[in-house]
């Protein structure tokens, strides 16, 4: 039994997960784990893929890595992909979206290579991890929430933080 909850904050790159985590880890406790920083500093890959200008990430590898610390709760995942983790880990899923005229501006000021910015364009527009989401896990837990503002990113940081309070409430010893 856990007495602080894992949650994933997935979606697309550039659709803010980073800035949603770092604003959570700080003010709920919460550990941010980003699977990019943990991937590169433990090598949790097989090589990197220069055309994406990405790790080729080792899924195995990454799983057993993260098991221990995970499974005792209080993580907040930052990852662009969800379908990897167990069920029995997770207990929240925030799937952030965006339109494509802010995306396109995201990615472009990170100067993402041409094929990988229409990629992930095409990606967020077919609402690839939003269904990976809703396949991988109950849909109860999976929540959908826009990220086109700083406005609503002030929202969806509340709505989580409400949720974690009413979390831990629910799951005392
Ligand atoms: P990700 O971790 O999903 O790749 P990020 O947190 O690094 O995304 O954000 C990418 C950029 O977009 C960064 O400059 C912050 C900005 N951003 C993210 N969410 C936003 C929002 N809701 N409103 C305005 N800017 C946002």
């Amino acid at each position: 039994m856990r007495i602080q909850p894992n949650i994933i904050i997935t979606g697309t790159p550039g659709v803010g997960k980073t800035t949603h985590c770092e604003t959570l880890a700080e003010s709920t406790g919460l550990k941010h784990l980003s699977i990019n920083d943990i991937v590169k500093e433990r090598s949790l890959h097989d090589g990197y893929d220069e055309e994406y200008k990405s790790w080729i990430v080792d899924e195995d590898k990454l799983l057993d890595s993260i098991e221990d610390e995970v499974k005792q709760g209080g993580y907040i995942i930052d990852w662009h992909a969800c379908d990897l983790f167990p069920k029995s880990w997770i207990d929240l899923v925030v799937v952030l979206r965006v339109d494509s005229t802010h995306l396109y501006d995201r990615l472009k000021a990170r100067n993402y290579p041409e094929a990988k910015l229409q990629e992930n364009l095409d990606s967020e527009i077919m609402e690839v991890l939003l269904q990976e989401a809703r396949d991988s896990y109950d849909e109860e837990i999976v929540v959908e929430l826009t990220s086109n503002t700083s406005e609503e990113m002030e929202s969806n940081i509340e709505r989580i933080e409400t949720w974690i309070v009413n979390w831990r409430e629910n799951n005392k010893e």
